[in-house]
């Protein structure tokens, strides 16, 4: 089980993915996601010119050791585009080793703890009656989870809403620049609960409910939002403050019941374990392809099962369906399980990636194809060329750069 190849495959359909697929001496080939929404060729280039040429006559077999191999042997550590390159490689190991065992890789995990994954969906709207459609149609489909964003009155724009006049996509990257939005804390935090009590009074509930506030508030200003949303019983309230003062989860914890979840922007174990530790957070939401692959997000769920902290990894359209194949894998095995997210992917995404895992009822199953259950076509990829292409970035109404 030698390498023989490593090939980055940068493709957009729909939007931008990096793909790893690593090759044997046997043929057997493996598909890791590298995609950084917004820096994708800065992981090309760490893969392409750094890691690849190193992988090339390993053993693929040896998972630990080329993950400590390209962890350690670096000598600069951490970081997204470091840790989105170990895990494309960690992932495609696993792919690899799946394939030549003719198992899923959640089997070589020591198998199921469940029987599917529970994942939630994304309602939005441009205002509160859109969103209520919105929630209408993921009931209908069957979720059992449904995140609620809407448009902030008095606001031109407001992120993580479906883009208007396009069909489903959701979170565009779609400028060559990024566009500015403007923000204002205080009307949004009136307009929350509005929103919450909305879904509730029409929906009841009997389905988990949660909100993203994409890293914006102060600590304070967190505690009065999780304490205005009690009523409502939020399944949790996501990224309420820029997650690296992690102090500030603290006086969140105070002040409010209304669970926390955090991490999608951090890439390892270190960045979590003193929210995790202290019992600051309630779901950590680091990912399978921005923290290091399978390997060492299991770690991060192990160390947060001794917390009571549950797992909740984000699953953004900007990583591609082989990072979210991989997550459902890692997700059937995890004890402390909490949620998937899911936001799906655009068309085109499933003329280039074809995958294996099925919804069902509310939940999700990678499917027992052997290894991740995750192919990708190379010609239909090359038809959609890559282009820089980025979110928007937030400003305050005077002007002064603000978090998102
Ligand atoms: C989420 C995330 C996304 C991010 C995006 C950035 O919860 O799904 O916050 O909305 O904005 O993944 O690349
Ligand atoms: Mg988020």
């Amino acid at each position: 089980m030698r390498i023989s190849s490593a090939d980055v495959i940068v493709t957009a359909p729909g939007r931008n993915y990096v793909t790893l697929k690593i090759t044997t001496e046997d043929g057997v080939t493996g598909l890791g996601d590298a995609t950084l929404n917004g820096r994708e060729m800065a992981v090309v280039s760490y893969l392409r010119d750094h890691v690849c040429p190193l992988l090339i006559g390993r053993d693929a077999g040896r998972i630990n050791d080329i993950w400590q191999y390209l962890y350690r042997g670096a000598y600069w550590r951490r970081g997204p585009v470091t840790m989105t390159a170990i895990a494309a490689v960690d992932c495609a190991l696993w792919d690899i080793l799946g394939k030549e065992t003719g198992k899923p890789v959640y089997q070589l995990l020591g198998g199921a703890a469940r029987d599917g994954v529970m994942i939630y969906g994304h309602a939005s709207g441009g205002n509160i009656d859109e969103l209520l459609e919105d929630v209408q149609r993921y009931r209908d489909a069957g979720y059992r989870a449904i995140r609620v964003q809407a448009a902030v009155p008095g606001l031109d724009s407001t992120y993580g809403l479906h883009h208007p006049g396009s069909g489903r996509t959701y979170e565009p990257a779609d400028a060559a620049m990024p566009t500015d939005n403007v923000w204002d804390t205080p009307a949004y935090l009136d307009f929350a609960p509005t929103m919450m009590a909305a879904v509730r009074e029409r929906f009841g509930y009997d389905f988990h409910l949660l909100h993203d506030v994409h890293h914006r508030l102060s600590p304070l200003e967190a505690a009065q939002l999780g304490k205005s949303l009690e009523p409502y019983r939020m399944f949790w309230i996501e990224d309420p403050t820029p997650a690296e003062d992690q102090t500030a989860f603290r006086t969140i914890r105070q002040h409010t019941t209304t669970p926390i979840a955090v991490g999608e922007v951090f890439n390892t174990i270190w960045d979590c374990q003193h929210l995790i530790t202290e019992r600051l957070i309630d779901y950590i939401r680091t990912s399978v392809s921005h923290t290091g692959g399978i390997t060492h997000l299991r770690k991060v769920f192990d160390l947060a099962s001794l917390y009571g902290v549950r797992s909740g990894s984000h699953g953004a359209g900007d990583l591609s369906p082989v990072s979210f194949a991989s997550a459902l894998h890692l997700d059937m095995t995890v004890p402390n399980f909490g949620i998937q997210e899911y936001m799906g992917h655009l068309d085109p995404a499933s003329e280039v990636f074809r995958t294996n895992y099925e919804f069902r009822d509310g939940y999700m199953h990678p499917g027992d194809a052997p290894g991740l259950g995750i192919e990708i076509d190379e010609e239909a990829a090359a038809k959609y060329p890559y282009s820089p292409k980025y979110l928007p970035v937030n400003r305050l109404r005077d002007g002064a750069m603000h978090d998102w």
